[in-house]
């Protein structure tokens, strides 16, 4: 079948808008139509070039919400008509890492995923007969696109597909973060560097979780309404001290604080978040994706003094089991959505999104087609 879709042809070029071809789904696959995407700093990040996973031509997008129009052979979670919200962490929920219940990083279709394969190592996309590479499992800025049945979530019918997209990746993401693998606890300080998507996911999480104080850092203040707003305390930014920002948030906090997340894949200042956690026991996430062959230090004495330096991959979500239930939460209110989309534009206007993100204008822009 025929396709609308915005294609990365090539790293550093903006995507262009053309008609693809579709193959239908095989063996444990799904066809799906979109019809929101969000666009994440991540999509910013491979089509700059930078990943070292990325590869091109590629139909890119991993933040989607969609319906089932048709079904593999052997398919029979999900049927056609099924609301669905495409996962770039599977869950198949047989690998050894599904059944260790220590993970979410599902193991059953990731290699091939990472190469822009379909788990059989072939793709589904192509365009003038050269063939198009998926991205990160999902493809999600094309109309149609083909998934693995196990990188699915079907979600509650009712929910507004123009805003449970962004729980396909940044809102998970940064509420994930902060209940599944910081755990942070009633009155926790938590220090949050970066406020785009992630960033501000973390902090509606953290308020979630009743933290203390929370410490919100970003070098473009104009983030800083919308942070005090999900539930920031302190607004911070670097450029207004002339020391170490993890020196200013020590002066701020006495000794640290209990939790930092780094949202923005900066490596320097992935290192200012350690070291602005408390010693004895704060302990930093990294979220950010840092790009090929850069690599993150501090003295080992950091963690000697008791802090801990982690990571975290959609929030340690699983996908199939937990998503469905975020999205009701948010239909509940209990995750705000709303104000994340600062934007909505059609397909066309995609590269618009990239712009705004570029320049800090946007927190998402959520692309309808
Ligand atoms: P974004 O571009 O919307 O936001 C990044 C923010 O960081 C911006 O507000 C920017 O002003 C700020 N910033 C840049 N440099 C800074 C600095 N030196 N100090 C303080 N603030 C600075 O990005 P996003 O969509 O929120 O994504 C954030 C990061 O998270 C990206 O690296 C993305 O690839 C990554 N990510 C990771 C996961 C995961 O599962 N680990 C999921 C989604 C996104
Ligand atoms: N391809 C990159 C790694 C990119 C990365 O770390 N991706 C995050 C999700 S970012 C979503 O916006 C992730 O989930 N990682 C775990 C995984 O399995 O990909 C590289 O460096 O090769
Ligand atoms: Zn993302």
């Amino acid at each position: 079948m025929k396709s609308r879709a915005a294609v990365a042809f090539a790293p550093g070029a903006p995507l262009r808008i053309v008609e693809i071809d579709v193959e239908p789904p095989r063996r444990g696959e799904v066809l799906v139509r979109i019809t929101h995407t969000g666009v994440c700093h991540t999509d910013a990040f491979t089509l700059s070039g930078d990943d070292p996973e990325g590869v091109f031509p590629a139909v890119l997008g991993h933040e989607g919400a969609g319906v089932v129009v048709e079904v593999g052979e052997g398919v029979a979670s999900v049927a056609p008509g099924d609301h669905v919200i495409p996962l770039y962490t599977a869950e198949c929920g047989e690998c050894l890492f599904c059944r260790s219940g220590k993970t979410n990083l599902c193991v059953a279709v990731r290699a091939t995923q990472g190469k822009g394969l379909m788990p059989d190592g072939t793709t589904r996309f192509s365009h003038q007969g050269q063939p198009i590479h998926h991205y990160m499992g999902c493809s999600t800025f094309s109309e149609y696109t083909v998934v693995a049945e196990v990188s699915l979530a079907k979600i509650d019918p009712q929910a507004d597909h123009g805003q449970v997209c962004l729980l396909g990746c940044g809102v998970t993401t940064g509420i994930g973060a902060v209940r599944n693998t910081a755990k942070v606890q009633p009155g926790d300080s938590v220090a949050v560097f970066g406020l785009g998507g992630i960033g501000l996911a973390v902090i509606q999480g953290a308020r979630q979780a009743k933290a203390g104080r929370i410490i919100a850092v970003d070098v473009n203040p104009a983030k800083f309404e919308l942070a005090r707003r999900m539930g920031a305390t302190d607004c911070v930014n670097p450029k207004d001290h002339d020391k170490p920002i993890q020196q200013v948030i020590i002066e701020m906090t006495g000794w640290g604080v209990d939790h930092s997340f780094e949202c923005i894949g900066n490596v320097q200042v992935m290192r200012a978040a350690l070291e602005c956690a408390h010693r004895g026991w704060g302990q930093s996430v990294i979220i950010g994706v840092a790009g090929a062959g850069q690599e993150i230090s501090t003295r080992p004495f950091q963690l000697v003094t008791g802090r801990r330096w982690m990571g975290t991959a959609f929030g340690g979500v699983k996908g199939r089991s937990e998503l469905p239930g975020m999205v009701e939460q948010a239909m509940r209110g209990e995750i705000e959505l709303a104000p994340f989309v600062t934007h909505t534009m059609p397909l066309e206007r995609i590269n618009e999104a990239f712009e705004l993100m570029r320049e800090g204008k946007s927190i998402r822009s959520v692309i309808h087609f």
